[in-house]
């Protein structure tokens, strides 16, 4: 009888030894390269190119993959991804936050980019909605919003669904008299902006700062009740007691820089680069202007932005 409690226990460990082995290997990067997440938004990616070249004047391989902006945080904290450069407060926080705390991350550091995203509007849309940028005198001009499919209430145009923006649960807990109409594409967004713009008309979308869209056209963000931390965890915060999100997002939030935790003994020459590395608000803006107002294509834009900043890469990289 204890010669088989023994032998099973021995099976045990064996099994667990293999299974430790097992997840060890399948978390190390074997390959060399280093996996760079990128998004469907021009800065990101812009950067996401910046980052690779400077990769490669330190020796060291990389490789772009195509992720989703909610589930990359997990992908990069089981491994699949070495470094996520674009972590925006607000519509990320709360992926990243949870997949930092469960381990397998490292936060390398907070750019000098201080972020914000909300509702805008270009200026005109003023002389039309008096008490602008106060929500509550957009609120009032909501039917200059309209669209013959809204049922008279105004048409707020977000972004993908995939940049979480909680707006429906906003104009509910706010009881605006609004809806959300998601565009699959920051591209679909500026197409929208351009055609109002053009013709003078009353619009409010989606958009981000730094962005390249604020030096285009002058415009504001609207403003709603202050952020507070509170208002997305407890319900009873704030001027609705029954609901979340009713307050503006962050208006300096925060852009962080993240990697796989064993980054820094897999690629030592890449970790001592991404540990120096910090982009601005302007570095951001361009990088996104290169492409939405320029016209180029990512490499060339990324190989723009080098050309006009050796000045500060090189220091990275030394
Ligand atoms: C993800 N973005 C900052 C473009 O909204």
């Amino acid at each position: 009888m204890k010669n088989t409690i023994n032998y099973t226990a021995k099976l045990i460990s064996v099994f667990l030894l293999i299974l430790t082995i097992f997840f060890v290997e399948a978390k190390a990067d074997k390959s060399g390269v280093i996996k760079i997440a990128i998004h469907n938004w021009s800065s990101q990616l812009v950067g996401a190119t910046v980052i690779g070249e400077l990769m490669k004047k330190v020796d060291e391989k990389v490789e772009y993959v195509l992720m989703d902006s909610q589930t990359v945080y997990q992908s990069m904290a089981d491994g699949d991804i070495d470094i996520v450069h674009e972590i925006w407060e607000t519509q990320f926080g709360e992926s990243y936050n949870k997949a930092l705390s469960g381990g397998g991350i490292e936060e390398i550091l907070t750019h000098d980019a201080v972020t914000r995203m909300g509702w805008w509007y270009p200026e005109y849309v003023e002389k039309e909605c008096p008490g602008l940028p106060e929500w509550k005198a957009l609120n009032k001009c909501s039917s200059i919003f309209a669209r013959t499919d809204s049922n008279g209430k105004g048409v707020y145009i977000g972004g993908p669904v995939e940049w979480s923006q909680h707006d429906a649960e906003r104009i509910k807990a706010l009881g605006m008299n609004f809806v959300v109409k998601s565009l699959s594409s920051a591209g679909s967004i500026w197409k929208e902006l351009d055609q109002a713009v053009k013709n003078e008309k009353p619009i409010v979308v989606f958009n981000w700062s730094p962005n390249f869209i604020g030096a285009k056209y002058k415009g504001k963000f609207v403003d709603f009740p202050k952020h507070d931390p509170k208002c997305i965890s407890d319900a009873s915060w704030g001027i609705n007691p029954k609901k979340l999100y009713d307050c503006d997002n962050p208006i300096n939030g925060y852009l962080k820089l993240a990697v796989n935790d064993d980054f820094k003994k897999n690629h030592p020459k890449g970790y001592k680069l991404i540990k120096h590395m910090n982009f601005s608000n302007s570095d951001i803006d361009k990088m996104a202007n290169y492409v939405d107002t320029g016209g180029l294509a990512i490499p060339e834009a990324a190989e723009e932005w080098l050309k006009d900043h050796k000045d500060k890469w090189f220091i990275w990289i030394k």
